[in-house]
C-alpha cells in the first residue's frame, strides 16, 4: 500500500517535471505566467485581426507569423484567431510597455494600452515558437502551449552602450544590435561617439571633427563615422523596435579627436607635451585616458558646444543627449558642466553624464550614469546603473579572457555578476552594459563581450528582484544558445550555462 502510494507519487511527479521541462524559456522572465494544459496548433493559415491604432504592431505579427509559412488574412475581431488589441485603459495596471498574452488553443490574443506594450507581446509570442523561427523559416509543424502571461518591465531604462570611438562599428552592425536588443526587451542604445582616438558623428558646422577625427581609432581599431543621414536611419529603425537611441560627446575630457582638428579648443600649445600622447594634427592610437581637455575658459569652446549640441539634438529623436563629463581635474569642471546642460536643456533635451556631474550644482532633470559610486554627489539625481563591477562588459566574461580589461575587477565581469546586480538606489531608473571598445576591434569580439551577458542586463532591467535565481535563469537561458546560433551572435559559451 505504501509503495504503491510513493510510486505514484513518483510517477506524478516525474510527469510533472517533464511537462515543466518543455515549456519555453522566456527571457526576460515576465512577471506572471500561467501555463495551461492545452496547446496552439499551427495550421497552414491564419486569420489576424488589428485595432486601427494597433496597425504599426501588425507588421511585426506578420513578420512573426511569417516564418511559420501559413497563409495570412485579415479577419473581424470576433472570427481572428489571433488578434492585437489596444485598450489605453490598461495603462494604470501595464504601463507603457507591459501586455498581456493569451494563448489559448484556438486563439492569441494581445493585449496592451500602447504599441511598445504589443511589440513586447509579440516579442514574448515570438520567443514561445521554435528557435528556428530566427531563421525565418520553421520547416516543421508546431505548436506552442497555452499560457496566460501578464507582463511589464520593473525599470524603464534597459539600455546597452557600445563605444564606437575608440574603435568603430558601422550602420550595419549597429542596426544588428538595435534586432538582437529587442529581442530582449532592452530599449535604450547609447552610442558613445566621440573620444580621444575618433570622433565618429558628422557635425556640419565642424566638418574638421569627421575630415580628421573620424579618420583614427585606436592601435589595431577600426575607423570611420557616422554621416547624419546614416544616424537618423539607425534611429528610425530603433523606434520601430521600440529602442531609444542616445548619442554621446564627450565633454570636457576625453576630447583629443576634437583637437585634433580644432586645436584652438584646447589650452595646450601642445610643445612640451608627454611624448605618449600625441599633438595635432596627429591622430591619437594610445589607451591611455584623463589627459585630454578643452580650454574652458576660451569662449570659442562654448560655440563649439553650442554647435555640436544643436545639431545633435535636430538630429535625435528621443528626449535624451548624453555629454560624458567623466575622468576629468580642472578647476572650471563644475561651471562647465552646468553649462552644457542648460544648452541641452534649451535643445529641449535632458542632459545625461557620467557620475563626476554630480559634483556639480547641475539642474534636477539631469540624469547621472553611475560606474564607479565613488563620487561625492551635490545634488540628488535620477540614476543609471552601469557600476563597472557589473556592467563592464569589456571586461572579460571569465577571469584572464584574453583582450578584456579587469581594472575595475581584476576577476572580470562575469555573467552572475550581472545577473545578481541589485540597486539599493530609489532614484535608479534602470540598468545599462557598457562595452568600451580600446581591446575590441571587430564585429566578432564585440558579440563575445554583449553576448550572453546584455541578456542578464535585459533580465535585470525588466524582471522584479525579488525572483532573482541565477541557476533557473542560466537553464532558460541555455535553451536560447541555439536562438543567438540562428542570429549569427558570435556568443560567449559561458561555462555555467549548458547550451542546447
Ligand atoms: C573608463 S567609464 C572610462 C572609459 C574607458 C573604460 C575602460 C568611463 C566613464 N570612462 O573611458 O574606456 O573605463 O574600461
Amino acid at each position: 500500500m505504501k509503495r504503491s502510494f510513493f510510486s505514484v507519487f513518483f510517477v506524478v511527479f516525474i510527469f510533472l517535471g517533464a511537462y515543466a521541462q518543455d515549456k519555453p524559456a522566456i527571457i526576460p522572465k515576465p512577471s506572471k505566467i500561467e501555463w495551461k494544459n492545452s496547446e496552439f496548433q499551427f495550421s497552414s493559415s491564419l486569420t489576424l485581426y488589428a485595432d486601427a491604432e494597433a496597425e504599426k504592431s501588425l507588421k511585426w505579427l506578420k513578420t512573426l507569423l511569417n516564418a511559420t509559412g501559413s497563409e495570412l488574412e485579415k479577419a473581424s475581431e470576433k472570427e481572428a484567431i489571433v488578434s492585437l488589441k489596444i485598450d489605453k485603459n490598461l495603462s494604470s495596471s501595464l504601463g507603457n510597455e507591459g501586455y498581456q498574452l493569451k494563448v489559448t488553443s484556438e486563439k492569441i490574443k494581445i493585449e496592451a494600452a500602447t504599441n511598445a506594450g504589443l511589440f513586447y507581446g509579440i516579442t514574448t509570442l515570438r520567443q514561445l515558437f521554435p528557435a528556428e523561427v530566427e531563421n525565418g523559416k520553421i520547416t516543421s509543424e508546431f505548436s506552442i502551449p497555452a499560457v496566460s502571461i501578464t507582463d511589464k518591465p520593473f525599470y524603464e531604462w534597459r539600455g546597452s552602450m557600445i563605444d564606437v570611438a575608440r574603435s568603430f562599428f558601422d550602420l550595419d552592425y549597429l542596426k544588428k544590435h538595435v534586432d538582437r536588443m529587442a529581442l530582449y526587451k532592452l530599449n535604450r542604445f547609447h552610442i558613445h561617439l566621440s573620444d580621444d582616438q575618433g570622433w565618429r558623428i558628422e557635425i556640419k558646422k565642424w566638418p574638421k571633427l569627421t575630415e580628421i577625427g573620424g579618420q583614427s581609432a585606436v592601435k589595431n581599431g577600426r575607423a570611420g563615422y557616422l554621416t547624419q543621414a546614416e544616424f537618423k536611419e539607425l534611429q528610425a529603425y530603433a523606434k520601430e523596435r521600440n529602442v531609444i537611441i542616445i548619442p554621446e560627446v564627450d565633454m570636457p575630457g576625453h576630447t583629443y579627436a576634437a583637437l585634433q582638428g580644432y586645436p584652438e579648443l584646447s589650452c595646450d600649445n601642445f610643445e612640451n607635451l608627454d611624448p605618449k600622447r600625441a599633438t595635432p594634427p596627429e591622430p591619437y592610437h594610445g589607451v591611455e585616458v584623463g589627459w585630454s581637455k578643452f580650454c574652458m575658459e576660451k569662449p570659442v569652446v562654448y560655440d563649439f558646444v553650442s554647435d555640436v549640441i544643436a545639431e545633435l539634438a535636430e538630429i535625435t529623436d528621443g528626449p535624451y543627449l548624453h555629454i560624458g563629463g567623466d575622468e576629468i581635474e580642472d578647476e572650471h569642471y563644475k561651471e562647465f558642466v552646468v553649462k552644457a546642460e542648460k544648452i541641452v536643456r534649451e535643445n529641449g533635451k535632458t542632459a545625461i553624464g557620467w557620475e563626476e556631474v554630480t559634483q556639480a550644482k547641475v539642474d534636477d532633470s539631469f540624469i547621472s550614469q553611475r560606474w564607479t559610486g565613488t563620487t561625492k554627489s551635490v545634488v540628488d539625481t535620477r540614476i543609471i546603473e552601469s557600476i563597472c563591477k557589473s556592467f563592464y562588459l569589456d571586461h572579460g566574461n571569465i577571469p584572464n579572457q584574453p583582450n578584456t580589461y579587469s581594472w575595475c575587477k581584476k576577476d572580470g565581469v562575469s555573467l552572475k555578476n550581472v545577473y545578481d546586480f541589485v540597486s539599493e538606489n530609489e532614484n535608479a531608473i534602470g540598468v545599462e552594459g557598457a562595452v568600451w571598445t580600446e581591446l575590441v576591434h571587430s564585429d566578432a569580439t564585440a558579440d563575445d563581450r554583449l553576448w550572453p551577458r546584455s541578456i542578464a542586463v535585459a533580465e535585470v532591467g525588466w524582471s522584479s528582484p525579488k525572483k532573482k535565481d541565477y541557476s533557473e535563469f542560466t537553464k532558460r537561458l541555455g535553451t536560447h544558445g541555439k536562438r543567438l546560433d540562428y542570429l549569427g551572435i558570435n556568443f560567449y559559451k559561458t561555462p555555467d550555462v549548458q547550451w542546447n
